[in-house]
């Protein structure tokens, strides 16, 4: 399989730590979609990354449905979410809260980043970076109850894998505006424990 995509993308990010995490044989294309545009519209006519080339060449897009195919594939005894009942809603709940973090994040990193000067709308980038707090805020609220459990149930799974991400991107990127030192102490303390491991020490974005 081939991945699709820079892992300074959260998205990207998730999708290539949990492909190192079940162990499945990939390769890293790692393609901008500031600079190499039009090698990503050839994957996908939608130009996003993460995209996931499988080996018959079925080209998949999505993070979050990139990984419910893997989930399924790797079976329930491994799968990062659980595949049925109460205990999918729960994650996939859990889940909206780091990807919005991440969106967010993104949003306002954008705005801040890349519109020309004077064209920046403060009120409009600081509400995002508002609602990433937030969501990262509920986060580091489970992982202070959880100590150094995993958010959901006894096994590490997507929520523990993109809530590390999220957090991440935000210090990456916004780290002042997101996630000032000390704010979400458990969030940093998850992140410092997983980022030890190799599945995200591989995946870290240098730049
Ligand atoms: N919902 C998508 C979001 C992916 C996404 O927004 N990727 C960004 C990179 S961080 C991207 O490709 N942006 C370019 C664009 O949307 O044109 C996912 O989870 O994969």
């Amino acid at each position: 399989m081939k991945l699709i995509g820079r892992y300074m993308s959260p998205f990207v990010r998730r999708v290539g730590v949990s492909l190192h995490l079940l162990e499945f044989d990939f390769t890293n294309e790692p393609l901008s979609v500031l600079t190499d545009r039009d090698r990503i519209l050839a994957y996908s006519p939608l130009g996003r990354v993460p995209a996931l080339v499988l080996d018959d060449g079925t080209v998949l897009i999505d993070s979050n449905a990139i990984l419910d195919y893997l989930d399924h594939r790797a079976g329930e005894d491994r799968a990062l979410v659980p595949l049925h009942g109460p205990a999918r809603a729960e994650a996939m709940n859990l889940l909206a809260f780091a990807v919005g973090a991440c969106e967010k994040t993104v949003a306002a990193y954008y705005e801040r980043e890349r519109r020309p000067n004077g064209l920046v709308w403060d009120d409009w980038a600081s509400q995002c970076e508002a609602q990433a707090r937030g969501a990262l805020g509920v986060l580091d609220d489970l992982q202070a109850a959880r100590g150094e459990k995993p958010l959901l149930g006894e096994r590490f799974g997507q929520a523990d894998v993109s809530a590390v991400v999220a957090y991440d991107f935000a210090r990456l990127t916004l780290p002042e505006r997101v996630a000032p030192a000390g704010a979400f102490p458990h969030l940093a303390a998850a992140s410092e424990r997983a980022n030890r491991l190799p599945p995200f020490a591989r995946t870290q974005w240098k730049g």
